[in-house]
């Protein structure tokens, strides 16, 4: 078996304390990792006041990492900036929220160009290159350039935008064409690959043959791959004391009500602010669920310094005030909206004592909030998933109650449809939803990518061929 890099924005693996609470990556890729006896590259997260290159080698439940510093320029331009304020916004379909400098265009060449020039002497030729997520998109490019010819695949775990929306972004062209330098793509869901495609053949000049793009010399291969859960350790929290007591404290404090839950990050592409005005709408249309039903919202605050994260908290308070103080009664509030971080045995806790998982963000590359509630469930009594079509997760959970996340009426229909669910259909669709969870779990797809990046059989693209810059036929 090729040794495994794999090279994400942080590195994530955590000490042995803080295992359980590991994210899906860190858990497929230390397995990956483990077994090839490779290393995970990234910036620690820490700052430095001029950059060395310096990398600091740690080996962390079996895991071997590589960690660099950046400068506080860096992270500035290249993180909090070209990835979090650009392409984030942009490449969720929010164009009004998408910051255009070149100032963080800049910052995030450098950086890019600053992990190409730093990963380099680690590479053998032998090894695979696994490179995580839009924080990274020329990496692979940039290697291309320092004439390595290893396999070297790409994964966005985020959407990709149509082009029309691409199309405002100044860099737009060298970023797709940075994509072609990968021998293989994986995208989350089969949207975010025709997109992709669409740019490709008609901005580009690409074409197709087969699951491939052929670009001159350049030929990649762009897959359907949507990541899933660690079921089996999610499950495993069913016999954790920290959840039965979080599930017991939950069916305590809602004293007989429905519980209906979200839980996300604060993020404008997550319709925190539409799905309040779906409860409203349940609340305000359908009296008789006034003071039987319960709402607990999940929303930890992140990248708090941007406007647009500081409109939302602000426009969120506004609602779930005006809910509360429309609907409350002495003993009822019917939105309990909370900032915090739980760990993975609360939020299992949390997801099980709820009759309904409320998943509605306006795009999300997959959302794996979806399936853990889905795990979650008692099968003997499973709550109903309710899921925006707009989610990567709704190609894959098909028997979830599927919503338009613009439409209030959409969501307070949608709630009164899963709190009234029959036991019967609702123990079916878990069935079906959980089937498909535990077949392609994290471990499929890490191996699904990785089978395809190891396929000897696919010819990569050489140094020689890429280092001109431009590929031939290119137009
Ligand atoms: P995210 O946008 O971060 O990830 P998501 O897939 O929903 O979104 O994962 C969030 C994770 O954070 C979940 O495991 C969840 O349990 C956890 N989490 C959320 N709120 C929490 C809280 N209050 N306390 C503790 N944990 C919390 C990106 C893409 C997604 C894609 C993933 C993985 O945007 O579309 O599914 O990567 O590829």
């Amino acid at each position: 078996m090729p040794r495994l890099i794999a090279v994400s924005n942080r590195v994530q693996i955590e000490s042995q304390g803080e295992q359980r609470d590991r994210s899906a990556l860190a858990v497929a890729l230390a397995a990956a990792l483990r077994e090839s006896n490779g290393f995970w590259f990234g910036w620690s997260g820490s700052e430095i006041e001029t950059f060395t290159g310096q990398i600091t080698f740690r080996r962390m439940d079996g895991v071997a990492t590589a960690a660099i510093d950046l400068e506080p320029q860096d992270a500035r331009e290249y993180c909090d900036g070209f990835a979090s304020r650009t392409l984030w916004p942009l490449f969720h379909y929010r164009p009004d929220l998408t910051e255009i400098t070149r100032d963080f265009a800049g910052g995030y060449a450098r950086v890019n160009w600053r992990f190409a020039e730093t990963l380099a002497p680690l590479i053998e030729p032998d090894d695979l290159v696994w490179v995580h997520d839009y924080h990274l998109i020329p990496l692979g490019r940039h290697l291309r350039e320092q004439g390595f010819g290893n396999r070297i695949g790409f994964f966005l775990h985020i959407p990709w935008p149509p082009a029309s929306l691409l199309l405002s972004l100044p860099e737009h062209r060298e970023l797709a064409l940075a994509m072609l330098a990968y021998d293989v793509i994986g995208f989350q869901a089969d949207e975010w690959r025709a997109a992709f495609l669409d740019y490709a053949v008609n901005h580009l000049g690409a074409t197709l043959d087969g699951e491939h793009v052929v670009l001159g010399e350049w030929r990649t291969r762009a897959m359907v791959c949507p990541i899933g859960l660690d079921a089996d350790d999610f499950s495993g929290a069913v016999h954790s004391l920290i959840a039965r007591q979080a599930e017991t404290r939950l069916a305590v404090s809602a004293q007989g009500r429905s519980l209906v839950v979200g839980v996300d990050r604060l993020d404008p592409s997550k319709g925190l602010e539409e799905r309040f005005a779906g409860l409203e709408r349940l609340l305000a249309d359908r009296p008789e669920w006034r003071d039987k039903v319960f709402m607990l919202q999940i929303a930890p605050p992140a990248r708090e310094d941007a406007p647009s994260y500081r409109r939302i908290r602000d426009a969120l308070d506004a609602s779930s005030g005006r809910i509360n103080g429309t609907f409350a009664t002495l003993d009822w509030v019917p939105l309990h909206y909370v900032n915090q971080l739980f760990s993975r045995d609360e939020l299992f806790g949390i997801y099980r004592a709820a009759r309904v998982g409320l998943v509605t963000p306006l795009r999300d590359g997959m959302n794996l909030v979806a399936k853990e509630y889905v795990a979650a469930q008692n099968p003997a009594d499973p709550g109903v998933l309710v899921l925006s079509c707009f989610a990567g997760a709704a190609a894959q959970l098909t028997e979830a109650l599927i919503v338009n996340p613009h439409s209030p009426e959409d969501i307070a229909e949608a709630l009164a449809r899963a709190l009234t669910m029959p036991l019967a259909e609702r123990q079916e669709r878990h069935r079906a939803m959980m089937a498909g969870i535990t077949a392609q779990d994290v471990r499929w797809w890490s191996n699904r990518f990785l089978d395809a990046l190891g396929d000897n059989s696919e010819q990569t693209a050489g140094p020689c061929l890429i280092a001109s810059g431009s590929p031939s036929g290119a137009s």
